[in-house]
């Protein structure tokens, strides 16, 4: 199990964002805190706001500012904790913190030790820890809408119920074990137990699959532009970001490095991928762009392929497997154009691009599934299902029911990994190494 907190430290930090800012949070946590909150604000009244001069250790005020008290264990850390809204200079963030560390016992916190120490004090089990970094490292809609599900507990709840199934499956097997002499323990308990256990495979696996759907949204739905030399790939890359991010000109071979951009459609991340245009026999640094060009559009979740209208060049090969839309540009000067397209653009006048941007949030939006899905939002989610699905076939397998039963417990424990609920000492560096200091 998780071994309690070595140190008995107070942990201090900054915990809103850069400075100088309207207000500034400063958090405290630990068994230090509330002689801190009285020596600096005077007495308070807990859980409320108090308004209050904060004075440093000569006695002089630092600032005039909200303190908020809350006892453990009921608070973020289940420690005593204290937050201090004061004015958002520099130099008063400063001094506030260089007066709180100045207490024996008390020191700057590390990054993600607040959280570290709500997990460690069984506030939030590790995936509610994870969604939580998501939740602050979200940035679209889609983002936050998925991490706070999860750190509501959507994703702990799912694993958690498959992982009490299993305990009353082994329970249920194990008791057939124990009693296998006597008469009136009915077969088809077992029958039952098994059943179930294949169903779960079945709920499983399919979870599995929404990774796809959680990697969008957290990484972004990945759009590579491909064409030929001079079809206007970077002309629309351009267009679309708003802005000249690439080079444009009228000689083929312009683009030879991987450009990319990212844009917020319906509230999802999406990313642009501008690229060398594909032809043969150019020069060295161009060939690798166009090598480049080709094995990023093999990842991709969409490839739009362009094609000037009005002088069409056929690229050979694009990768297959991957949603394409066929791009018709420069219709400003080919006017209708001849060869079949899924979309006709000007990336001058502007003309085809919001329907090219509803086709490509239409896609992303489908990519991503039905918003209440519950997915696993981490690799290392992943694996561990995998671990426990294999278990799970072994068992169902698995001749003599005491090997089954043992198959069955290795499977809740890997699903008891995943919340945290059996030993996960080495993840925890990982986990609580992408927060950042004050969270
Ligand atoms: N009339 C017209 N010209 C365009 C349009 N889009 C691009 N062009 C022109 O086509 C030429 C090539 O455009 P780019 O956007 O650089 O083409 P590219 O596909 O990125 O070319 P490479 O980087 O060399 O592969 C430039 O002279 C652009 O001004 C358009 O919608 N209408
Ligand atoms: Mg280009």
């Amino acid at each position: 199990m998780i071994s309690p907190m070595a140190s008995k430290d107070s942990i201090a930090a900054l915990s809103s964002g850069r400075l100088p800012a309207g207000i500034a949070v400063i958090r405290v946590s630990g068994p230090m805190t509330r002689f801190v909150v009285e020596t600096i604000a005077g007495p308070v009244k807990d859980r409320f706001t108090n308004l209050r001069a904060l004075r440093a250790a000569d006695g002089s005020t630092i600032d005039h500012g909200l303190v908020l008290f809350f006892p453990g264990p009921g608070s973020f850390t289940g420690e005593d904790v204290a937050e201090f809204q004061v004015h958002g200079g520099r130099a008063v963030a400063a001094k506030m913190l260089e007066t709180i560390t100045s207490f024996e016992g008390v020191r700057h916190a590390e990054p993600g030790e607040f959280t570290r120490r709500a997990f460690l004090n069984g506030r939030l089990d590790l995936v509610e820890t994870e969604a939580l970094a998501d939740l602050v490292n979200a940035e679209t809609e889609a983002q936050r809408r998925f991490a706070v599900r999860n750190a509501e507990g959507a994703q702990s709840e799912l694993y958690s119920s498959w992982r009490r199934r299993l305990i009353h499956a082994r329970a249920m097997i194990e008791a057939e074990i124990d009693f296998a002499d006597e008469e009136d323990v009915p077969g088809s308990v077992s029958e039952a137990v098994w059943s179930d256990v294949s169903a779960m495979i079945g709920e499983i696996e399919r979870h599995i699959e929404g990774f796809k759907a959680a990697e969008i949204i957290r990484d972004g739905f990945e759009v590579v532009i491909l064409g030929a030399p001079n079809a206007g790939k970077s002309s629309l890359f351009n267009a679309l970001a708003r802005r000249e991010a690439a080079i444009v000109t009228d000689e083929p071979g312009t683009t030879r490095d991987l450009l990319e951009v990212v844009m917020d459609l319906n509230g999802l991340k999406v990313r642009l991928v501008d690229t060398a245009g594909l032809r043969e026999a150019p020069g060295k640094v161009e060939s690798i762009g166009i090598e480049r060009a080709r094995a990023k559009a093999e990842g991709a979740d969409l490839v739009l392929l362009l094609e000037d209208m009005a002088d069409p060049v056929s690229v050979g090969n694009v990768p297959g497997g991957i949603p394409l839309l066929r791009v018709g540009t420069k219709s400003d000067i080919a006017g209708a154009g001849a060869g079949t397209y899924d979309l006709a653009i000007s990336s001058r006048d502007g003309s085809g691009l919001d329907r090219l941007l509803t086709e490509i949030g239409d896609r992303a939006t489908a990519a991503v599934g039905e918003a209440g899905d519950v997915l696993p939002s981490r690799l290392r989610h992943v694996e561990l299902l995998r671990e426990a699905t294999d278990f799970l076939r072994a068992a169902l397998s698995g001749q003599g029911q005491e090997l089954r039963a043992e198959e069955l417990r290795l499977a809740a424990e890997r699903l008891g990994r995943i919340v945290g609920a059996v030993d996960v000492e080495d993840l925890l560096y990982v986990i609580f190494s992408q927060f950042c200091i004050g969270k």
